[in-house]
């Protein structure tokens, strides 16, 4: 049984949850797919990498060894994907994340994920350690946040995304005394570095996943089992965020596309 900090199918999305989410931008969480949509969500993913396996302007970081990442764009025609946007525990998620209601988040984009199973790497083997934030650190509540969806069980031996936890609340007191951000978080990510069994990792089962967002220091971490990180992202922003546009991109007849995988109550949720 994996751990995860919210359970199978919450109804409510804890006070605790809730305020380890603001503090770390990151929690975990167990199965919320029915073993159906996993199984069609398996299918569909398979199915957007065939038909485009190694494209490189589909990928994001393709100098990363580890990752390759397809944008929403080249999957958007697999309805079993799409459709997961308006799920209802994911949208309570993000919901809890963002602390705005349902009915007033958006879909951004997203990914689909996994390992280049054919090499074996460990963090030794690329110029850096791995660890960075996809964001500057703010004091801002979350105005964006990534659901990572898995569609088989992710643990450490699958390399699982590694978190700094305690890191974002070190940033936010560094923002307050005026400090660079990062100061001390070096020293934080080589203590892990050399103590890996004290960091944490995003592990979930199949059907859960992880939460995240923001300033967080985080990494990918080396396959071990040579079973693949089967995941799709999903993200999230308020209606009213600078980051609400972010989907339009896609372009018309790919946000149909979306919509008309989504129930009529969930269009709200594509920002034409
Ligand atoms: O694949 C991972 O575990 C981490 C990838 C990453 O850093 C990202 O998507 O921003
Ligand atoms: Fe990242």
């Amino acid at each position: 049984m994996i751990e995860t900090t919210i359970g199978e199918y919450p109804d409510t999305i804890s006070t605790e949850a809730v305020a380890h989410m603001d503090r770390e931008n990151f929690l975990t969480y167990g199965k919320i797919l029915t073993d159906q949509e996993i199984i069609d969500a398996r299918f569909a993913y398979w199915r957007a990498f065939e038909q485009n396996p190694i494209a490189y302007q589909a990928r994001k970081n393709p100098g990363v060894p580890a990752t390759q990442a397809m944008e929403v764009s080249f999957f958007c025609q697999e309805p079993n994907l799409m459709k997961l946007i308006g799920n209802d525990y994911m949208l309570r998620i993000a919901s809890a994340a963002l602390h705005t209601a349902v009915e007033d988040l958006v879909y951004v984009g997203g990914f689909l994920h996994r390992h280049r199973l054919n090499i074996q790497w460990e963090h030794e083997d690329w110029f850096w350690d791995g660890w960075h934030q996809d964001a500057k650190p703010v004091l801002d509540p979350l105005q964006h946040c990534n659901l990572w969806m898995y569609l088989a069980d992710v643990t450490r031996m699958e390399g699982a995304t590694q978190g700094l936890i305690g890191g974002c609340e070190l940033q936010r007191e560094n923002l307050r005394n005026d400090k660079d951000p990062n100061e001390g978080t070096r020293e934080m990510l080589d203590y892990i570095n050399e103590h890996p069994d004290e960091g944490t990792w995003a592990e979930a089962p199949c059907g859960g996943g992880f939460a995240w967002g923001g300033h967080l220091f985080h990494r990918v971490c080396p396959n071990r089992s040579g079973l693949n990180r089967t995941l799709v992202t999903y993200e999230y922003a308020p209606r009213d965020s600078e980051h609400k546009d972010m989907a339009q991109s896609l372009g018309q007849e790919k946000l149909d596309m979306i919509k008309a995988a989504l129930p009529e109550d969930k269009h709200y949720l594509i920002c034409l």
